[in-house]
């Protein structure tokens, strides 16, 4: 009997190995196809890009028959569907991440090594679609990975912009942006979809008419039209059938519209007019939390959501449901308010166009929506002055004017009195200059309201969305960030995702709970010495990277201390700074003392008109040009701010990370996602009780994690109480040498001029607590180096960070959303053969 299931399972080895031959046989067939009859080259001309683009392709070829299967599935089963609107979809290089989900990774960095190519090297031929800011553009591309890989229906909508965020270099330590051009050499993920391309309306005004039943009703004459075109890119799931669509809309100027002006002789002026067009999916805005307040940046949200609306009611129409089953069909989540214009929209689409009454249009929309908010920054929360509203949607202004009446009524039954409450949960500002605030339309026209860590929601209902809460608490609930284990993990890290899956097999990929398996690893020697070989080997890498890319060299045996994220004055990267100025110091006052090694390195962007964050840049990398060539410090400090912090950058560092800095001032930062990269690459963390540190603390245990600092509450007292900074200056000598050293010039060759900004507002306001936490933050660091110290300690630490992280798959995340707010399940895909197909 044994050896009856032997032979089987020789025979099954033989299948595998044999169809693996076959995969592999066919792989290097399409390859070298794609090269000649895609990009038209053979081997001995081929640059690396062209066989990069060969080998997308094939990828391509093969993520098709899938694409085709899940939309009919999804088509003849007319499934519920998630439309997950956002401006931002910062996804990530695709063909890695692709050639893993296919599971054809090692196989393809077989074939292409026979051909003499290293697949990495292929792999960063990519130009990364860089279409989001940070952490929010970042988490609507997790999700919509989880989406595909738990097999649930759902379309990513969003703005295919021409130019994504700034490329970042460094000059004399100052931050320069340059365009980024990122579909220059083409993109061969996506596919124009012309026959859907939809009108998009802007400017005007309304009239009123009677229809044939004598009703009275509103008509929008548009001053302007814009096509919107869109552009699909499959995402498809790991190990599963499943390839949903991200749908990014670009704008191009109607043919007919400048026929007129062609016809006059204006051939300039329809030139124009296209150009006036295109300009609306031209560029990303490059602030993260921070509110532009551009006229553009409204008729990008608008463009973007009326066609994805628009896009919505097409799809009922050929799947033949009423309209009035809008909201069972659709589950409609806008990621932030950048989206939220679109309450108004579908109100719209409903009522004028649609031909629906207004209360059985706003049931509709109402169930329909559900609203994400990301800050508790009052500067991040969007309004629109009314002048720049009404000039650019006069229609959308009438029918919030409608909403806002109807609601304050509802309001009034409940809290009659009470004018102040009133005004609070008005859609309109009234006092002083008029705004609409995209916020509480947000709140208004969702059945779901959600913050994204526990801290966070807590906030939000306490203090920021306080009025709505308490209006309809029932609204209100939970979702903690997550982020996906394919690419943070899997892709990221293949020295770490090989040991994991050799002790505990590969389930953990898709049930990232199950790393819990390795907490019973923790007393094996071999295990833990497998460990600190992996992260030692990912140092290197990322060391031999910043020599090359700095010329500093770097010790890969010191302590890598690593904080990346967009610059931001509540993230306190110049916090972490005034820490290496304090080393500085110690080292300066007594060069023999016994020190810890460390690598600080440092990476982000900050928005191009943002100048206290360039200052806060400039601060760093002119610590590092003293700190790094200051023979007293013999090499035991190293500073690196690697320019350029992307999706890509991020692959390589967490991986590398020891120390994972997250800082911010407690109350500030949302969630963070960052964080939750670090935690599972094995990276231990140095933080305030802030967003979901405190969540990843509860899960690893206080004693695997470095807190210090205020907490919220207490922020809020020393607020109240009237906070100092200059006393604590005072009150503690180590900071005010490093406050006053940096004052001096002594980082700016002498110039004290520099860095006063900077100083003076930390002396005078400190509006985000350095000074304050300064102390607390140097101590717990100097915990952080005595446990370095002890090599197994830490290494047994930091694999308790990795075993217990599972709760922060963003796979966690998306159940939670599809049970308690989208009420949407699976929907398993079968693969159609060629014939089924052909039918
Ligand atoms: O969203 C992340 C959070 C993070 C928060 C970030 C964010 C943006 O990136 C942009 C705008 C915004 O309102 C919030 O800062 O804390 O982790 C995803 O939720």
């Amino acid at each position: 009997d044994s050896s009856s299931a032997g032979q089987e399972d020789d025979r099954e080895r033989r299948g595998i190995s044999e169809r693996a031959s076959l995969d592999k046989r066919a792989l290097r067939r399409s390859f070298l196809d794609n090269l000649l009859y895609v990009q038209g080259k053979f081997p001995r001309l081929a640059t690396k890009n062209d066989y990069y683009l060969a080998l997308a392709h094939t990828v391509r070829d093969r993520l098709m028959q899938r694409w085709i299967s899940t939309a009919a599935a999804y088509t003849t089963q007319c499934s519920r569907t998630v439309c997950y609107l956002s401006a931002e979809f910062l996804m990530g290089p695709h063909l890695g991440n692709n050639l893993i989900n296919l599971g054809i990774y090692d196989v393809a960095a077989e074939v292409v090594g026979e051909l003499g190519l290293d697949l990495e090297d292929l792999l960063y031929q990519e130009e990364e679609p860089g279409l989001g800011n940070g952490g929010l553009g970042r988490l609507a591309a997790c999700f919509i990975d989880s989406l595909a890989t738990l097999e649930v229906p759902a379309l990513g909508y969003g703005i295919r912009y021409e130019y994504g965020i700034f490329h970042q270099t460094l000059s004399d330590g100052w931050q320069v942006e340059k365009t980024d051009k990122w579909l220059r050499f083409g993109n061969p993920w996506e596919l124009a979809r012309p026959e859907w391309a939809v009108e998009i309306k802007f400017g005007g005004h309304t009239e009123q008419y009677t229809d044939e039943h004598q009703r009275l009703r509103v008509r929008w004459v548009a001053a302007r039209i814009v096509n919107g075109v869109p552009y699909d890119t499959p995402i498809l799931g790991y190990h599963v059938n499943t390839a949903n669509t991200l749908r990014l809309w670009k704008a191009e100027a109607p043919e007919s519209f400048d026929f007129g002006q062609f016809n006059r002789g204006d051939y300039a002026g329809a030139v124009t007019q296209k150009i006036v067009s295109e300009n609306l999916s031209k560029v990303l805005y490059p602030n993260d939390e921070q509110e532009a307040g551009k006229e553009l940046r409204l008729q990008q949200q608008f463009f973007f959501v009326s066609c994805s609306l628009q896009d919505m009611l097409r799809i009922l129409q050929i799947q033949r449901i009423p309209v009035e089953k809008f909201h069972e069909k659709f589950a409609v989540q806008l990621n932030d308010t950048h989206p939220s214009i679109g309450v108004a929209e579908l109100m719209r689409l409903l009522v004028d166009e649609q031909l629906l009454a207004w209360d059985t249009a706003w049931d509709i929309t109402c169930k329909s929506f559900g609203y994400t908010n990301h800050t508790l920054m009052p500067e991040a929360l969007e309004r629109w002055s009314l002048p720049l509203f009404q000039r650019v949607l006069p229609r959308h202004l009438e029918i919030i004017y409608e909403i806002n009446a109807r609601f304050l009524d509802q309001v009034r039954i409940r809290f009659f009195g009470d004018e102040a409450r009133i005004a609070r949960l008005s859609l309109i500002e009234e006092q002083g200059p008029r705004y609409v605030r995209m916020a509480n339309l947000a709140c208004v026209g969702s059945h779901a309201i959600n913050g994204v860590a526990d801290l966070h929601t807590e906030l939000l209902k306490q203090d920021v969305l306080k009025d709505f809460y308490e209006l309809c608490p029932e609204k209100f609930s939970n979702k903690t960030n997550g982020v996906t284990p394919r690419r943070w993990i899997v892709l990221a890290n293949p020295r770490l995702t090989s040991l994991i899956t050799e002790t505990l097999g590969d389930g953990w990929i898709r049930d990232l709970d199950l790393l819990r398996g390795l907490e019973s690893h923790i007393d094996d020697a071999a295990f833990v010495q497998r460990w600190q070989a992996v992260k030692r080997a990912n140092k290197a890498d990322l060391a031999t990277h910043i020599e090359r890319r700095l010329q500093i060299s770097i010790d890969p045996d010191s302590l890598f201390d690593v904080q990346v994220k967009r610059i931001h004055e509540y993230k306190r990267q110049h916090l972490a700074a005034l820490h290496i100025v304090a080393l500085y110091c110690r080292i300066k006052a007594n060069p023999n003392i016994e020190m810890v090694p460390r690598t600080f390195i440092f990476g982000g962007k900050a928005a191009p008109g943002y100048h206290m964050a360039k200052l806060m840049i400039k601060l760093i990398t002119a610590i590092g040009d003293v700190v790094n060539f200051d023979p007293d410090v013999r090499g035991r400090l190293k500073v690196a701010f690697l320019p350029n912090f992307s999706v890509t950058n991020g692959q390589r560092i967490y991986p590398a990370a020891d120390l994972s800095e997250q800082i911010s001032t407690a109350g500030k930062e949302a969630s963070g996602t960052g964080n939750m990269k670090f935690q599972m690459n094995g990276a231990l963390t140095i933080g305030t009780m802030d967003g979901a540190n405190i969540e990843i603390m509860e899960e690893v245990g206080k004693e695997n994690f470095f807190q210090f600092g205020l907490l919220t509450p207490e922020v809020y007292a020393w607020q109240a109480r009237g906070y100092r900074p200059q006393e604590c200056y005072e009150r503690s000598p180590a900071l005010r040498e490093v406050i006053d050293l940096i004052g001096s010039g002594y980082f700016a060759r002498g110039d004290s001029s520099v860095f006063k900004p900077l100083i003076d507002v930390l002396l005078r306001y400190d509006p985000y607590f350095l000074l304050a936490d300064f102390d607390s933050y140097v101590a717990c660091q100097d915990e952080v180096s005595a446990v370095y110290k002890d090599k197994h300690r830490w290494a047994r630490m930091a694999i308790l960070n990795s075993a217990r992280s599972g709760k922060f798959s963003s796979d966690r995340t998306i159940r939670q959303y599809c049970s308690e707010i989208w009420n949407v399940d699976k929907v398993p895909v079968r693969l159609l053969s060629q014939e089924d197909v052909e039918a």
